[in-house]
Order: C-alpha cells, then sequence, then structure tokens
C-alpha cells in the first residue's frame, strides 16, 4: 500500500522529502517545526526560507533539507482552526494536494507528512487524520509515490489505530 500510518519523530524518517507544518512567515516555530529547524540545522533553514520570505495558507514553498536524510523539506502553512466554519478543511485538504504536487514536480519517490495544523493551530486530531489519509488517497490514485503519514503523539497514533480498524472491518 503506497500510504503507511506510522509512528515516528518526522525528522528522522529516510525520504526524499519530509514536510514542515510551517507558519506564513516561514519562522522557526514550536512543534514539528521547531524539530525540523533543530534536526535540519536552524542557522541555515532560516536563511532559506527568509529567502522565500511568505507562504499562503494551503500552499506550499520548498527547501533544501540541509542536514537532514531527506534532501527536501516541503513547507506548508494549515489552517488554525476556527471551529471548522473557516474553510478549515477545503485549507487544509489543500496543503496536502499542493505539498505532494510540488513533490512531484521535484521527482520525489517518496514522502513523509506530519499531521498538519493538528498542534498549535488547534485542528481536531482525529478529523485532521481523516482530511489527510482523504487528500492523500485521491491523490495517489492517479500519481506512483510513497507516502508515509507520521503520528507523533500517543492521542493521534490511537486514532490512526482506530481508523485503520474501521477501514479494515469494513
Ligand atoms: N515528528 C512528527 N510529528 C511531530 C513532531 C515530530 N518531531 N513534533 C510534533 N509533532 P504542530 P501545527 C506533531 O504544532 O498545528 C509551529 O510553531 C504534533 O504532535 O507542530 O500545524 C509552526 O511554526 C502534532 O500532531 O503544527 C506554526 O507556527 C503535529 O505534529 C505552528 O506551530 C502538528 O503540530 C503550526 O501548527
Amino acid at each position: 500500500m503506497p500510504l503507511e500510518i506510522v509512528r515516528n519523530d518526522i525528522t528522522k524518517m529516510d525520504v526524499d522529502a519530509i514536510v514542515n507544518a510551517a507558519n506564513s512567515e516561514l519562522h522557526m516555530g514550536g512543534g514539528v517545526c521547531g524539530a525540523i529547524f533543530r534536526a535540519a540545522g536552524a542557522l541555515e533553514l532560516q536563511e532559506a526560507c527568509n529567502e522565500i520570505g511568505h507562504c499562503e495558507v494551503g500552499e506550499s514553498v520548498w527547501t533544501d533539507g540541509f542536514q537532514l536524510q531527506a534532501k527536501t523539506i516541503i513547507h506548508t502553512v494549515g489552517p488554525i482552526w476556527r471551529g471548522g466554519s473557516h474553510d478549515e478543511e477545503k485549507l487544509l485538504h489543500s496543503c496536502y494536494v499542493h505539498s505532494l504536487e510540488t513533490a512531484t514536480s521535484l521527482n520525489c519517490e517518496s514522502i513523509a507528512f506530519p499531521l498538519i495544523s493538528s498542534g498549535v493551530y488547534g485542528y481536531p486530531k482525529e478529523q485532521a487524520l481523516q482530511v489527510a489519509i482523504s487528500a492523500i488517497h485521491e491523490f495517489l490514485m492517479d500519481h506512483e509515490m510513497l507516502v508515509y503519514l507520521v503520528v507523533f503523539d500517543k492521542q493521534s497514533f490511537g486514532f490512526s489505530e482506530k481508523l485503520f480498524n474501521s477501514i479494515h472491518q469494513y
């Protein structure tokens, strides 16, 4: 199956590209963003991000992976959860599609995503997981890529097991 859900630290993933849950200013932040900056080399990565300058919510930009195993970092900006009626789902879906299209244009054969928006940005984890899975599945209908969805915290992993069990029981 070309989509795998794994529990890991995304900075350890041996893939062509990893995705960062970034902010629009492309500044080093906390959460997965902080971990990626630290592992890649914060100064160099921030310099590369500064050259790009900005990324819209639901879109993506890319930089070198610097000291990561992954040769590319795709930075995407998820929506901040504001109750669910402010296009959050559409924008989150777009983050995955945009990042996968960027990876395709860079000839990546493998990519790892964190659960975008599900931390500091407050998107409910179970719903964030469903949006991620459906966007990735849609993309894989007509593209070849090995896609990992990396869940980090125990709660997200629990939801992913539940969701996969319910898929299997269908
Ligand atoms: N590997 C994989 N997943 C991780 C890791 C890791 N090392 N560390 C945390 N997570 P968040 P957001 C999970 O807050 O909600 C930043 O400051 C975490 O458990 O990193 O999109 C940015 O600069 C959660 O499920 O991203 C932005 O300002 C998921 O990653 C803002 O936060 C996403 O949590 C973006 O917020």
